[in-house]
């Protein structure tokens, strides 16, 4: 019985390790798989990655988002009457709903990107909560104040139309919050003494809108990769960018603040270098000329020895017509010349240069950015000149054409109640354009007339039995019927 017990275990020991040897195997081939997808991945699928992300998200220099903004509706009124020991019939004392909250947006100067906007699209301000009785008044929804960089443009996402530059101190209010409705307290009149009615809450604004981050600079530094725009920036101001020999070095726009004197002092931009096509998206695209377009000036940086084979005139044409495709109005903007690298060109490369540009009109500047040579004369020549021109452009807000606010309503219904004389209309898509109507413009209560006839309101106010002269109350507008 041992002997038999004794061959099945050694059976099973060789059983075993027969298979040892495949074990072994296999564990040798996973590690060779895991090998091989460990290189794919870091080698292919990095390559695939980096080329499917933009410069943006790389760098996470966002300087573009859209988002969704709702500010809250009004509570509602209350119906309520009063209610106390011994007094037989108390009045209506239904409370008014309290008002949303606004939407706002203010400038931080801690903030530099619009990153933040990745993450969250949406935003919403509080509801303003009910009246109740006792005359009670809800409370108003908190306003949501949304930080954004000092200079980001906010626009409506369908038309583009400016709503505001959030380039001061603010605060700047892009969507009001709904208005509380009436509690039944207001609706008492000698003929009615009990209304068990009230009004709802108004609903707050919303808005899909685009941000565009547009950095505040005096000048503008600006030329092909390489030719010694960073460090220019970094001999005049305290800013610190990399600086190194091969092409977008620079991937994100740096200010630097160049201090003349105790006084005087101005802000300069560093971009990304351009090339040939940045309008079609090469190298890094032409997006970042964004950040120059509110610049009063710019300095033109040319390697003017052609180190890298290409001819400086070539550069200055090609550099100039990329700007003309971003911005016609960018291209005009006023251009000092800086002909950098002295130290590698030939004084006929100067002569032919400087030449070129001169004939132009423009100012010339020969310089040696590193060793700081020619860099006071331009530094200047950048000063005198701004002190001549205009101040940092700023966005003025546009209104947002009415077809495009008629366009975004949600539903076309209204709703008509009449109290005597008094006829009140409520349609919730109307309080948009009501709050963009200019009431002391012509034009714009022309268009607002419009939009009341169109979508049946004054066909509906005759239904109801409106006479000349009767009251008609459009949430805040009070006007009186004329036929
Ligand atoms: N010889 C010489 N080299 C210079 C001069 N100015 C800059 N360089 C060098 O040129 C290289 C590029 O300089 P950057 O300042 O990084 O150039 P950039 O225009 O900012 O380049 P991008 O950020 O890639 O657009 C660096 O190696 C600098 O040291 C110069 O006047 N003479
Ligand atoms: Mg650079």
């Amino acid at each position: 019985m041992l002997i038999i017990m004794r061959l099945k275990a050694a059976a099973e020991i060789s059983h075993f390790s027969f298979l040892i040897p495949h074990y072994k195997k296999l564990i040798f081939i996973s590690i060779i798989f895991l090998f091989l997808y460990l290189l794919f991945e870091k080698f292919v699928l990095q390559y695939y990655i980096e080329l499917s992300c933009n410069a943006e998200e790389r760098t996470m220099f966002i300087d573009y988002a859209k988002i969704k903004i709702r500010a809250g509706n009004g509570g509602n009124g209350a119906v309520a009457f009063h209610r106390e020991k011994y007094v037989a019939s108390g009045g209506p004392d239904g409370g008014d709903g309290g008002k949303g909250g606004d939407v706002v947006f203010m400038a931080d100067d801690h903030l530099s990107t619009l990153t933040d906007f990745r993450y969250q699209r949406s935003y919403k301000a509080e509801n303003g909560t009910n009246g109740s009785g006792n005359r009670k008044t809800g409370r108003s929804g908190k306003d949501l104040v949304i930080k954004v960089p000092r200079g980001t443009v906010v626009k409506e996402a369908e038309s583009g139309v400016v709503l505001a530059d959030i380039s001061g101190d603010g605060p700047y209010i892009l969507a009001k919050g709904g208005k509380g409705g009436w509690g039944n307290q207001h609706f008492a009149s000698s003929t009615r003494q009990t209304p068990r009615f009230a009004r709802d809450g108004y609903p707050g604004e919303e808005w899909e809108l685009i941000l565009e981050l547009k950095l505040l600079a005096d000048v503008g530094l600006l030329g092909y990769p390489n030719v010694g725009k960073s460090t220019l920036i970094s001999v005049v101001s305290e800013a610190k960018p990399v600086i190194a020999d091969y092409h977008f070095t620079t991937l994100t726009p740096v200010l630097g603040v160049v201090r003349m004197d105790a006084e005087n002092s101005f802000v300069m931009a560093d971009i990304p270098g351009l090339i040939e096509g940045a309008g079609e998206g090469v190298g890094l695209g032409h997006r970042f000329l964004r950040h120059v377009e509110r610049c009063r000036m710019l300095v033109h940086v040319v390697d003017v020895a052609g180190s890298e084979g290409r001819d400086p005139i070539d550069d200055f044409n090609i550099i100039n017509e990329e700007l003309k495709k971003f911005n016609p109005e960018l291209a005009e903007c006023p251009q000092i010349v800086a002909a950098n690298k002295i130290d590698l060109a030939t004084d006929a490369q100067l002569m032919r240069f400087r030449k070129f540009i001169e004939d132009q009109g423009l100012e010339y500047f020969e310089i040696c950015a590193p060793i700081n040579i020619g860099v006071k004369e331009l530094i200047n020549a950048v000063a005198a000149k701004l002190a001549t021109l205009p101040p940092i452009k700023r966005y003025e807000a546009e209104p947002v054409p009415m077809e495009i606010l008629e366009s975004k309503k949600t539903s076309t219904g209204f709703k008509i109640t009449r109290d005597g004389d008094t006829f009140y209309v409520e349609a919730e898509w109307l309080i948009r354009i009501l709050n963009k109507t200019d009431m002391d413009d012509y034009e714009s209560m022309q268009y607002f007339q419009r939009v009341l006839e169109s979508s049946g309101i004054i066909a509906g106010l005759v239904e109801a039995g409106v006479k000349e002269g009767d009251t008609v109350v459009i949430y805040d507008l009070e006007f009186n019927y004329v036929p």
